[in-house]
């Protein structure tokens, strides 16, 4: 039994955080059935000498936190969408004309096995586990979320990435007639992302097809998005329609529009300003359930938090310049 089968809970008894807490134990248990495989992330590219390879355990430690989580009514209505509007409240109103299925990811260029794949297939093989992570938006508001999902790894390697794939590119999909924000020239559509490849196969990084144990809502990027927890909100692309081993460093949709504001590692790092705000400090939504959002602000923290498992990954740059 899969944990999708196991999770079989009418969307109905989900209410809440306080319902989903409880199966949380029996998420504990599925997930420590099947080994992470972690050890073999990072098989298709191993980093350089130089650097320090993150250890299971370590990477282990970053999959989960006792941070109060977000409450599932503000993960789902208080969203970064462009394709759906700008405004925060405009995707949960407007994706629900998003068709999720059937969807087809196209995997493409430095890979022995490119081509085009029904989503169903590209998940097969990989195990599903739950990751609590901490999200920051490089706006200054964070979350923290219960996804679920497969390691990007799992399914990278699968199409064997040739030792010219130096990066990774994600694309989102671009369809006007089911996405009302691409009218407006807000950024260049199709969104785009991407990874170094060692930072593609890093343990932590996770390809989300649930949260709260549920499956993706389209607002936050159904049926397939990327979560980069130490990175900015905005590398965390949603609705990913194709994959692209590159061996240049990719275009990326913010770094286009304001390569000042929004370099192509984006690390969350509280000692490097935006141009026009600071990083130190972030409003953290995290509900208590009387009321909508009850924002806290607290201090940011280098990597989100995720140093002891991702700072070897930039051993030697310079993160002021590498913003
Ligand atoms: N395709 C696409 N992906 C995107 C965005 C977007 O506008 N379009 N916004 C990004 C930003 S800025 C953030 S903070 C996160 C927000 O994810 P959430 O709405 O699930 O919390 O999604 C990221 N992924
Ligand atoms: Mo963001």
């Amino acid at each position: 039994m899969n944990l999708r089968d196991a999770l079989k809970i009418r969307a109905s008894e989900v209410t809440d955080e306080t319902v989903y807490r409880d199966r949380r134990r029996l998420l504990a248990v599925f997930a420590s059935l099947p080994a992470l495989s972690l050890a073999g992330c990072a098989d298709a590219e191993p980093p350089p000498a130089s650097r320090t390879p993150v250890t299971p355990a370590q990477a282990r430690a970053g999959f989960s936190t006792d941070e109060a989580l977000t409450r599932y009514e503000d993960v789902t209505t208080y969203n970064n969408f462009y394709e759906f509007g700008t405004g925060k409240q405009d995707p949960s109103r407007a994706a629900k004309t998003l068709r999720t299925s059937p969807w087809t990811v196209e995997v493409a260029g430095e890979c022995a096995r490119p081509g085009r794949i029904a989503l169903e297939d590209l998940l097969r093989g990989a195990t599903e586990e739950e990751r609590t992570y901490r999200l920051r938006c490089v706006e200054g508001w964070s979350m923290v979320i219960p996804w679920l999902g497969v390691p990007l790894a799992d399914v990278l390697k699968r199409f064997e990435p040739t030792a010219n794939a130096k990066f990774v590119a994600f694309t989102t999909l671009a369809d006007r007639d089911q996405m009302p924000g691409l009218r407006v020239r807000s950024i260049n559509w199709p969104y785009r992302e991407g990874l170094r490849i060692d930072e593609a196969m890093h343990p932590l990084v996770f390809l989300a097809t649930g949260l709260y144990g549920k499956p993706l809502p389209q607002q936050n990027g159904a049926p397939l998005r990327l979560v980069v927890p130490w990175k900015y909100g905005f590398k965390s692309i949603k609705s990913i329609v194709r994959i692209e081993f590159t061996e240049r460093m990719p275009p990326t949709a913010w770094n286009d529009l304001q390569p000042r504001e929004y370099g192509f590692f984006s690390n969350v790092n509280p000692d490097v300003d935006h141009p026009r705000w600071s990083q130190k400090t972030e409003r953290r939504i995290a509900g208590d359930g009387a009321g909508r959002l009850f924002p806290q602000r607290i201090q940011t923290r280098m990597f989100n938090g995720y140093a002891d498992q991702v700072a070897s990954l930039y051993s030697g740059m310079d993160l002021k310049r590498w913003y």
